[in-house]
């Protein structure tokens, strides 16, 4: 099944703001498989945003992440990445949709609450990048019948 890396960055833990984000992944349907809270490290959050080092924003979005603890979750589910992204919303939070995490509760882009993985690789890299196999757990979500259609649930 296909996983995606949820950050609630610090500004989601500083507004109080993270139980919101939970709720509606929850919601969706989704799977919660792996979940904890930690300070970033300059080494990881390098390697994260391995594609926005040279950005002018780079310096600062590092500074951001580091300024409160995170917490971060895996979470699973049939295409989970592109829906995940829909209910995330844009980048920059005013152009996001009414409705979306960012469009309804953000309007900074440095400050826009939670980081989702943008495909399906870097669902898989990323998720590996913050949970040792150990942090994740697999097991039988009672309603999924109720929520997919066989052909979808594998
Ligand atoms: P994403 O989080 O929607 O995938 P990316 O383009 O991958 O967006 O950028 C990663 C993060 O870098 C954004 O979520 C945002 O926090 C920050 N960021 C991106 N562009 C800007 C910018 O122009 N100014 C300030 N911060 C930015
Ligand atoms: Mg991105």
């Amino acid at each position: 099944m296909e996983k995606t890396l949820i950050i609630a960055k610090p500004d989601a833990l500083q507004r109080g703001l993270v139980g919101e984000i939970i709720r509606r992944l929850e919601q969706k349907g989704l799977k919660l498989i792996g979940i904890k809270m930690l300070s970033l490290s300059s080494e990881l959050l390098q390697e994260h945003y391995k594609e926005h080092l040279e950005k002018d924003f780079y310096t600062g979005l590092e500074e951001f992440m580091k300024s409160s603890p995170v917490v971060v979750m895996a979470w699973e589910g049939f295409e989970c990445v592109n829906s995940v992204r829909i209910i995330v919303g844009a980048t920059n939070p005013r152009e996001a949709e009414a409705g979306t995490i960012r469009g309804d509760m953000a309007i900074g882009t440095g400050r826009n609450l939670i980081h989702a993985s943008d495909s399906k690789q870097r669902g898989k890299e990323e998720v590996k990048m913050f949970f040792d196999a150990s942090e994740l757990f697999e097991y039988d979500k009672s309603e999924y019948r109720h929520i997919y259609e066989s052909s979808e649930r594998n």
